[in-house]
């Protein structure tokens, strides 16, 4: 079936071969939070609060991080390729409370450890929520000098971790910045809180860290700040541009008829390189699972037709308690590999050759006559060639897993 997908492919000037090449180059920052529903280790049972929200109870949860790490195990097992870990700060490997305005890197060496193991780069992220301190719904963009000062700190204290990361491992940590403030209700003063989270972000970012990218994650809305988040898009756009930074995009983080694929050529006009946090909005920013949509498709076709995988870095961002975990990563990453496949097949060189004739139709026809061109037998050999399931025999080892490992946890 490959060989005579490569020869269909071939009769509009397509090379499979090059195609899966390029594939096989390109990292997905797996995001440790789908494992556990952002429960983390310092406080798992706690309230995740401001504005993150996960349903359901699909049993076997991971406990703890050999748990987590062997689940993330399985579902690498189930992925072709080289990944990275996205990893949030309430990750950490601790005996005795530790605030997190003094974590070092020492509490997540067992990661870095682990991810060298396994051949994974790692992207890291503080977490400014999930803590009383963050309860008044304002973190860095808090009026209250004391809350300001310990969510700085705990910032700065994850970017010296993140630049031990990456030196650690060889390879630069992506560190982003999401913070959850806003309001309820309309606001009295909105450039207020902007100055404040402007300054704060200036003092975090002061010191130089050679081996981490720092981004920033703007949002439109959260539940409890529904009519005004401080850090929105043209906060960070406008920052990210000015610092030359990395600029987060998170896919459901805008109007819901606003499609984070269409930024992307934009953004990078101004920004050095940007973070994809790939996830789906259902009614609202609901973070389901990646599916094969068209969004997502379009998403990675504008990163591989305008061959800037080197600057865009593509993370993970949904979380489903109510299906098999490490099947949500399953699903997500292969069909975020997929999409990338999907985009690395198109003539692109012939579409915009029409485009710059004025050919249209051809444009339109070659778009539509690639939908039914035989993508799951160059998608089924590459899982071959690098020894993960083909089609849906991955679901087994996930259940097998489920029957072994999962079902013996309380
Ligand atoms: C929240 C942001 C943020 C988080 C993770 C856990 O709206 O999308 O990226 O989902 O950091
Ligand atoms: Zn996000």
């Amino acid at each position: 079936m490959y060989d005579q997908a490569r020869e269909q492919y071939a009769t509009l000037g397509v090379d499979t071969e090059a195609a899966l090449e390029r594939l096989s180059k390109i990292p997905v920052s797996i995001h440790c939070w789908q494992g556990d529903d952002v429960g983390g280790f310092e406080n798992p049972d706690g309230q995740l609060g401001s504005g993150l929200a996960v349903t359901g109870n699909h049993p076997g949860k991971a406990r703890t991080p050999d748990e987590l790490r062997s689940d993330l195990e399985k579902a690498l097992s189930l992925i072709p390729g080289d990944h990275r870990l996205n990893l949030h700060a309430i990750y950490l490997e601790t005996d005795t409370k530790v605030e997190r305005d003094a974590i070092e890197t020492r509490h997540f060496q067992g990661w870095i450890d682990w991810c060298k193991s396994q051949n994974l780069g790692l992207d890291f992220n503080p977490s400014c929520f999930a803590h009383p301190l963050a309860d008044s719904g304002l973190t860095l963009a808090s009026p209250d000098d004391g809350v300001r000062r310990f969510w700085i700190d705990h910032c700065k204290a994850c970017r010296v971790i993140a630049d031990d990361m990456g030196a650690q491992l060889g390879d630069k940590t992506v560190t982003n910045i999401w913070i959850p403030d806003g309001y309820k209700d309309t606001p009295a003063d909105r450039m207020a809180p902007r100055q404040r989270l402007k300054a704060s972000l200036d003092e975090v970012l002061a010191s130089p860290t050679p081996n981490n990218l720092d981004a920033v994650e703007s949002k439109l809305f959260g539940i409890g700040s529904e009519a005004f988040v401080v850090g929105s898009h043209e906060f960070y756009l406008g920052y990210a541009a000015e610092k030359q930074i990395v600029l987060c995009l998170d896919a459901g983080h805008f109007h819901p008829t606003e499609m984070i694929s269409e930024k992307i050529s934009s953004c990078l006009l101004y920004v050095p390189e940007l973070l994809l946090h790939v996830s789906r909005g259902v009614r609202w920013d609901s973070d389901h699972v990646v599916t094969l949509s068209d969004e997502l498709q379009a998403i990675t076709r504008e990163i591989v037709a305008n061959r800037v995988e080197d600057r865009v870095h593509i993370g993970l961002d949904f979380f489903d308690a109510s299906i098999n975990r490490v099947a949500a990563w399953a699903i997500g990453v292969r069909n975020t590999l997929r999409g990338l496949l999907i985009g690395l097949l198109e003539p692109t060189d012939r579409l915009r050759a029409a485009e710059l004739e004025g050919d249209y139709t051809t444009r339109l026809a070659l778009q539509e006559e690639m939908k039914s061109f035989p993508i799951g037998a160059v998608w089924d050999e590459y899982c071959k060639r690098r020894s993960v399931p083909v089609g849906p025999a991955w679901l087994d080892e996930v259940r097998s897993y489920e029957d072994t490992v999962l079902s013996k946890r309380s």
